[in-house]
This record gives C-alpha cells, structure tokens and sequence, in this order.
C-alpha cells in the first residue's frame, strides 16, 4: 500500500498512526497538495490528502473510509473501532467532533494563505467553531474515566483527538490556550509519548503558495 500525503496533516498522520499501530506495511509518498497537486489528481481527482493506494492499486478516499478498509483488514478483534451498536456511535460521535474541529482549524489556516483579503467573519466563524470544538471535547473527556477515551485500548477517537492537539497547537496556538482544556493536554502528552506518535510525526510545513490570490 501507499500512503499519499504529509504527517502534518491530522488526516493523513491518524491514517499513518493506524497503519503503524495494525503494523501493517505501507511505503509514504510525502506529497504536498500545492507542489505535488498533479501527482495527487492521477490517484485522486479532488487533490486532496489522505490519499491510500491499495495494493492492487485501488485508490482510497477520506481518511474515515480509509480507516474503515484498515479495520476490516486487521479483523474486529484487533481493529481500533468497536464494529456496531452504541460503542460504535459513541466513537463516531468523538471522532465527527474531532475531524471537524480539525476541518475547521485547516479552514482558517488556509484563509488568509489564500486570499488577499481574509474574510474575517469566516475566520471569527472557524475560531468560534474550534474552540467550541475543543471545549465540548475537554467535557466529554471530563465524563469519562480510563487512561483511554473509551476504556483500556488506544482508538482511533484517541488517535483523532492526538491528532487535532498537534495540529491546532501548531497551527493555532493562541486558540488551544484559550479554549483551556486540561484533559485535552494530558490526552495530547499520553497519545505523544506513544511510539506510533513519535514516529508517523512532521512540524506543521506552512507552504501554500497559490498562483494567485482572488
Ligand atoms: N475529510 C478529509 C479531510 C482531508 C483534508 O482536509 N486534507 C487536506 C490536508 S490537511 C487537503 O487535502 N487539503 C487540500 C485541499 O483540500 O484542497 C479526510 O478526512 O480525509
């Protein structure tokens, strides 16, 4: 299999961070969507990142779905994702919360990368989103017990929210600090101390350069 795109990505790092956890081989194409966008469109015309390639040469789309072929690959037992009923939900329902606050930091970060004139009612719009975001996260935490986000067993809820603190903590700073979310930053220091954290990592790369600005 090949994993196209950057750990940068929360997307693409949650896919990594699986793939390393299920120990299942895989080689990376470190393809940027600006640089490399043309690459990314002969597997997947939305250019856009997690992009897998299976090894018969079937491209998948969305990390979810991706995942979703990784959970069905290793079986349920050792799959990160109960199969059904309300364990499922109640893992889907925290993975929604954290892919979404995710969507939305990425939203904001291309932003003023990408026009000349920034909306500011459609940043003010992400930042209230985010921190939202991270504050119903630190409650739900907060309701639960176990080192774990549903229990014993590293998920990919853990793994989805590891991957939004990375990423906002980087990308926005100012807005993880201010959402004030204690449990978030224990679970963020547990998921990186993590060997599969550690090494399916990259520093935010801020290199968009679009052709031109509207
Ligand atoms: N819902 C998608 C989100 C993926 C996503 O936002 N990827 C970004 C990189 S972090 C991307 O491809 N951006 C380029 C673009 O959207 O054109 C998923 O879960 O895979």
């Amino acid at each position: 299999m090949i994993l196209i795109g950057q750990y940068d990505s929360p997307f693409v790092r949650r896919v990594g961070i699986a793939l390393r956890e299920y120990g299942l081989p895989y080689e990376h194409q470190r393809w940027s969507v600006w640089g490399d966008a043309e690459k990314i469109a002969v597997y997947n015309p939305l250019r856009r990142v997690p992009t897998l390639l299976l090894d018969d040469g079937t491209p998948l789309l969305e990390s979810g779905a991706i995942l979703d072929a990784l959970d069905e690959m290793v079986g349920p037992a050792r799959a990160m994702l109960a199969r059904e009923g309300a364990a499922r939900r109640d893992a889907l329902r925290v993975i929604a919360l954290a892919t979404g606050t995710a969507d939305k930091a990425v939203s904001l970060l291309y932003e003023p990368l990408h026009r000349s004139h920034p909306s500011e009612s459609w940043m003010a719009r992400c930042r209230l989103q985010i921190g939202d975001g991270l504050r119903a996260l630190e409650e739900d935490r907060a309701r639960r017990a176990g080192g774990w986000w549903l229990g014993g067993a590293l998920s990919h809820a853990d793994v989805a929210v590891g991957c939004l603190l990375r990423f906002v903590g980087e990308a926005h700073p100012q807005l993880l600090e201010a959402a004030r979310t204690p449990r978030l930053l224990e679970h963020a220091a547990r998921c990186e101390a993590r060997a599969s954290f550690q090494e399916i990592s990259q520093p935010l790369v801020n290199n968009v350069q679009p052709e031109s600005k509207p």
